[in-house]
């Protein structure tokens, strides 16, 4: 059995190295005498050219850094598993879709869009959600967005859309932000832009936790059996703790509080055992179906509501083990939509179709040439062979002289396997038409969805896509572009542009509005999943405090799954009344308010007035950003500022079983938007 019962776990072993307890050698393997002086002519001289020590230690370090990603530069991946949870063989032939007890190792990558490398995280952006599966018959890339739609229909003008979102190029502001002139010039004169840009405006854009946020392939891809029987499909991952976010004012602070809030989150939770689960699902359609809906099933811009076609949740990721090195792992994994295995094929939507292309072409300056597949993280489970040779950083040793097809000398191998075998073969499906630079007639409408979204958004949703649309037009220079704005979204909701017309300094418009009344519940995340699950709680506490009653909340709070952190003036130990002590996890300097999820007001440190101000401050950012707040009984003094102690989600008194109870169940409900908030 393999050490691991992973083989992409055992594979990367294999290339992994630990350089402790070792002796520092050239990378010829000679040993090194000296690491801090470089060789000179004298104490005092100028360094001698022989110096072959230095050479290839300052050699290397000067060509340390590889190109950024042209977008998703910024991101974060953990390894897993992935297991189907029955056998999807009527649909599929795809090998790691059929027998439940196998489990699939699989490599996820999670990104921001817009920024470079080391931008914040809190980015108001779409969130990229790769997975890599190394199955049996060949890597399976499943390379998402946290968004079910896309900004354009033809990848010709992918370009386009990401240098108009890009910072300016004049001179390069504003970092990792869509709230800039060129991306809302590209918007109004791209208007199928319309749908995506409600999303990214809307709470989805600012996800609380990488854990807590849906992926998709938005793609419409097909699913083929062994009998050759095509059905549509689209991916959907649906995270087990739900989908949930934060609000803009903390997305802002949050970037400077702690720019690496989700990586932090995501390895933090993996160390501890909190291991991230999303459940696979797919939205299946029969070939013949296919013209029956008010949207082209082909175009990007356009989801299916899952009201009209269910998810069938299919199986389940999980991600259970961080990087050994983000460089070697992280970076250098390469991601392709066009990485698939029998059993899963492609549909003709000319996004998808663009994407082909570009995935393999931008490794090729990234990770500087054709023989990335060889990097260790790329590399398939499964052996790989044929008639490819050399090209920079060739690893692999290819014996014997045949390196073409057909031959004799080799028997003519490596020889094409049949579809019996596992060859892949390509849908064959019937196509024609003239070659023409056209779009179809049935791409055309960009703004009933985009309605659709929004009618199916709550009031504090909504609320909040019009503080985004105000915040970022009120970034926009250009009166032009703001008025096109608001002229091209009223064709989505009046509702929506006499919001935030106002605060841009514009007439809302008389005309538009939509007929469109539909709405989709699943698009709202009010009706998510709500769980305390992971949770994280900022206990406030000081010498002195109750310990009977915060010992018995804190072991309650455990139990549920939240995480709690003892928050004080300074490090090390606290006192209780009763003599119990508490380590402290964090002080005032080293966190804020922000970085958690809820607040448990405990009190003590009697008297002390900057103490008391601290947690003051404290609970009043959270209450204003609607988190669930507990209270000691000694903390309640903590609530009387602005009348918080009446206000929903604010819980206190009765005896400590019962208290962590209710306050356990509010920090399930995330937020409590019915607050009155000054
Ligand atoms: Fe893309 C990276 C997702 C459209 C061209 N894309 C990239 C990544 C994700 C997506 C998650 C990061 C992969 C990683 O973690 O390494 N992209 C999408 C989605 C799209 C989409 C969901 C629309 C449905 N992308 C798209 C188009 C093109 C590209 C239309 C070009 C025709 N995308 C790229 C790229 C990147 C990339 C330039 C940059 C780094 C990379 O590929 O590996 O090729």
């Amino acid at each position: 059995m393999s050490k691991n019962e992973n083989s992409k776990k055992d594979q990367l072993e294999q290339f992994t190295t630990d350089d402790r307890g070792q002796k520092l050698t050239t990378n010829q393997g000679l040993k090194v005498s000296e690491d801090e002086f470089s060789l000179k002519a004298g104490e005092r001289g100028p360094t001698l050219l022989e110096d072959f020590h230095f050479r290839e230690k300052m050699t290397h370090f000067d060509h340390e850094r590889i190109p950024e990603r042209v977008v998703h530069a910024r991101g974060f991946a953990a390894h897993g598993e992935f297991q189907v949870y029955e056998s999807m063989k009527e649909y599929t032939k795809a090998g790691f879709l059929q027998d439940p007890s196998k489990k699939t190792p699989v490599f996820v990558r999670f990104s921001t869009v817009a920024g470079s490398r080391g931008s914040g995280e809190l980015a108001r952006d779409a969130r990229g959600f790769s997975t890599k599966f190394y199955t049996e018959e060949g890597n399976y890339d499943l390379v998402g967005n946290n968004i079910p739609v896309f900004f354009i229909q033809d990848a010709i003008k992918f370009p386009d859309l990401v240098h108009a979102l890009k910072p300016e190029p004049h001179n390069e502001i504003p970092q990792a932000a869509s709230a800039h002139d060129t991306f809302w010039d590209f918007v109004a004169n791209n208007q199928e832009a319309a749908h995506m840009v409600m999303w990214a405006m809307s709470d989805r854009a600012i996800p609380r936790s990488f854990r807590m946020m849906e992926g998709f392939g938005v793609h419409t891809f097909r699913f083929v059996n062994e009998a050759g029987k095509s059905h549509f499909v689209k991916f959907h991952w649906k995270p087990v703790l739900g989908t949930h976010s934060v609000i803009w004012d903390e997305a802002q602070k949050i970037n400077g509080k702690d720019p690496d809030f989700h990586r932090l989150d995501l390895w933090q939770s993996i160390e501890n055992g909190n291991y991230p689960e999303y459940e696979l699902g797919v939205q299946i359609l029969k070939e013949e179906d296919e013209f029956n809906f008010d949207f082209d099933i082909l175009d990007a811009t356009k989801l299916w509501p899952e009201e009209e076609i269910p998810v069938k949740i299919i199986g389940k990721m999980t991600l259970n083990q961080n990087v050994e090195n983000y460089f070697a792992e992280t970076e250098q994994v390469a991601f392709h939509p066009g990485h698939v295995v029998p059993g899963i094929d492609f549909s003709n939507d000319p996004l998808l179709q663009g994407r082909l292309f570009s995935y393999t072409d931008t490794q090729l300056i990234r990770l500087g040439g054709p023989n990335f597949h060889e990097l260790p993280i790329n590399r398939p489970v499964c052996p790989f062979f044929n008639n490819q040779r050399d090209g920079y950083g060739r690893q692999t040793i290819n014996r014997g002289p045949v390196a073409y097809h057909k031959n004799s000398l080799a028997n003519n191998t490596p020889e094409p396997a049949s579809e019996a075998e596992g060859g892949y073969k390509h849908y064959e499906e019937r196509v024609e038409g003239h070659k023409i630079r056209a779009r179809s007639d049935s791409f055309k409408d960009h703004f009933s969805q985009a309605t659709l979204f929004w009618n199916s958004m709550s009031r504090p949703e909504k609320e909040h896509l019009i503080e985004a649309f105000s915040f970022e037009l009120g970034k926009v220079g250009s009166e032009s572009v703001k008025q096109q704005i608001v002229d091209m979204f009223a064709n989505v909701s009046t509702d929506l542009t006499k919001g935030f017309a106002e605060s841009i300094g514009l007439e809302a418009p008389q005309h538009g509005g939509s007929s469109v009344t539909k709405s989709s519940p699943a698009l709202s995340q009010e009706n998510t999943v709500k769980s305390p699950a992971t949770r994280t709680v900022a206990v406030l506490i000081g010498n002195g405090f109750n310990g009977e009653e915060v010992n018995t909340v804190l072991a309650q709070l455990k139990k549920a799954g939240v995480v709690p952190e003892v928050v004080s003036e300074t490090k090390g130990k606290i006192k209780g009344s009763d003599g119990s002590e508490l380590e402290v996890d964090q002080t005032f300097l080293t966190v804020d308010s922000v970085l958690y999820d809820a607040v448990y007001a405990v009190g003590g440190n009697e008297g002390n007035k900057s103490f008391f101000k601290k947690c003051a401050l404290f609970i009043h950012e959270a209450f204003s950003h609607f988190k669930p707040i507990g209270a000691s009984e000694e903390g309640r003094a903590l609530l009387n500022l602005d009348n918080m102690d009446n206000s929903p989600g604010v819980v206190y008194g009765g005896a400590p079983e019962d208290f962590a109870k209710r306050f356990i169940d509010a920090v399930a409900e995330h937020r409590f938007w019915d607050r009155e908030v000054e």
